[in-house]
């Protein structure tokens, strides 16, 4: 007779998110890259429209290494890496794990996950953008949800928004997005007179949040199993 199955543990809850939206996001022609953690002044600000004296730079404050890189402070690097080395038409999300010099609370890190992605060619616009993160959005959660965007500010984006959704609470924040701002395509080598496209970063930790009900991030990194077991 067989005998009892042993316990072979189980995938964290921010692992299976970060599958589930790979999944997706591949099933509508995305590719999945990756970016190094340790990152460039160059890349993490000047190349993203983010000169030394920019204001922008104080939000995204963050730890300085000894060898001269830096931690980033999002995923956003990752475009321009994947711009300097490839021609559009450009479909990518490149997920990772980022740094924030901050206070935490119970939406709030100083190291959680991004998805970053892109989509680059000669005709790409919001409509765009729309389609595919609602799309998105409709898979991921298993019903059509309802988001809205407001304009907001990111120095690498013109115009740029953040996409709230709505949840049982009200609205959530769950990313920055806009389209690539002339600069960036530039400092990636590649012409904004004939391209242009959308960029947009998503808060990984706030949509496993979302969708397993979690009201504190904190219990992600807190290592308890009586939490993790729950997966
Ligand atoms: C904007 C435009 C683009 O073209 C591409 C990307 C972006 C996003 C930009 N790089 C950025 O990092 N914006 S952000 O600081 O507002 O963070 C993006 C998302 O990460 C937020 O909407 C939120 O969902 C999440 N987030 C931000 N700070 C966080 C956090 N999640 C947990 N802890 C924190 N401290």
């Amino acid at each position: 007779a067989p005998g009892k199955k042993p316990f072979s543990g189980h995938l964290h809850p921010l692992t299976l998110v970060q599958r589930k939206i790979e999944e997706i996001f591949q099933s509508m022609g995305f590719s999945v890259v990756e970016g190094p953690e340790m990152e460039t002044e160059w890349y993490n600000f000047d190349a993203l429209n983010i000169p030394k004296d920019h204001p922008a730079r104080d939000i995204w404050d963050t730890f300085y290494l000894k060898n001269g890189l830096l931690l980033r402070t999002h995923t956003s690097p990752v475009q321009v890496r994947y711009m300097e080395r490839n021609q559009p038409p450009l479909k990518i999300i490149a997920p990772g794990r980022i740094y924030r010099h901050e206070a935490t609370d119970a939406s709030h890190e100083t190291n959680f996950y991004q998805i970053e992605g892109l989509m680059v060619g000669k005709d790409i616009s919001i409509a765009n953008f729309k389609a595919v993160i609602q799309e998105f959005f409709q898979i991921f959660f298993n019903k059509p949800i309802e988001i809205r965007m407001r304009p907001s500010f990111f120095p690498f984006v013109e115009p740029g928004f953040e996409v709230d959704m709505k949840g049982e609470k009200g609205w959530l924040e769950m990313m920055g997005a806009g389209m690539v701002h002339p600069n960036v395509l530039k400092a990636a080598g590649l012409n904004p007179k004939f391209l242009q496209g959308f960029a947009f970063g998503i808060g990984m930790d706030r949509l496993a949040m979302m969708k397993y009900k979690i009201n504190d991030i904190r219990l992600f990194y807190s290592g308890d199993l009586r939490f993790l077991n729950q997966f």
